[in-house]
């Protein structure tokens, strides 16, 4: 049994929509999920907040490349188009961490590195992980301990959204 840690993202069209587009393919195959939250733009900061929200979700036959070909699938149905580096993006799937047997996996391929090499600096994946797996580590660290280390700001452009009715259907 595999279990992924799914961070997903979107901020062009109908953001929610989007979200929740991921989390209709996964089906039964979700465990856990966050509430989704308005984040101001990380990186690129000349663009719409995004919606953001965590997925965790298990499969039996699924190894790591299985999911990154569900994340590239997803993306594509949204229509995504990549027009410049962390720029605007309907739907963007990212794996944080995923895990065989219990075991974390870590990769080094510049297809799939694992864990997420960035998961641990971004509040918008942070605070819904925290959220929906309260005794998560990263890299060793409960993941409070990362948020901690962040600058102030980071955590105050993270909240959860006013109306989650859609979301928790
Ligand atoms: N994704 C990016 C770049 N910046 N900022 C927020 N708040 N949320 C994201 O999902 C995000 C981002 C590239 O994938
Ligand atoms: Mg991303
Ligand atoms: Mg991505």
């Amino acid at each position: 049994m595999s279990c992924a840690v799914l961070s997903v993202g979107s901020n062009m069209g109908d953001r929610l929509q989007h979200l929740r587009s991921v989390a209709e393919s996964l089906g039964a195959r979700v465990v856990s999920r966050s509430s989704v939250y308005v984040t101001a733009p990380w990186g690129d900061t000349d663009q719409e907040d995004f919606y953001n929200t965590i997925l965790i979700a298990e499969c039996p036959t699924w190894d790591m490349w299985s999911w990154l070909e569900f994340a590239q699938r997803c993306e594509r149905r949204a229509e995504r188009v990549r027009e410049r580096h962390w720029g605007p993006r309907t739907l963007d799937v990212d794996i944080v961490s995923c895990s065989d047997a219990g075991e974390q996996l870590t990769s080094s391929d510049p297809k799939l590195t694992l864990p997420h090499p960035r998961a641990h600096e971004r509040a918008f994946v942070l605070v819904p992980w925290l959220e929906a797996e309260p005794a998560a580590t990263l890299l060793g660290v409960p993941l409070s301990e990362h948020l901690d280390a962040l600058p102030r700001g980071e955590r105050a452009g993270v909240r959860r959204l006013d109306d989650q009715a859609e979301w928790f259907v």
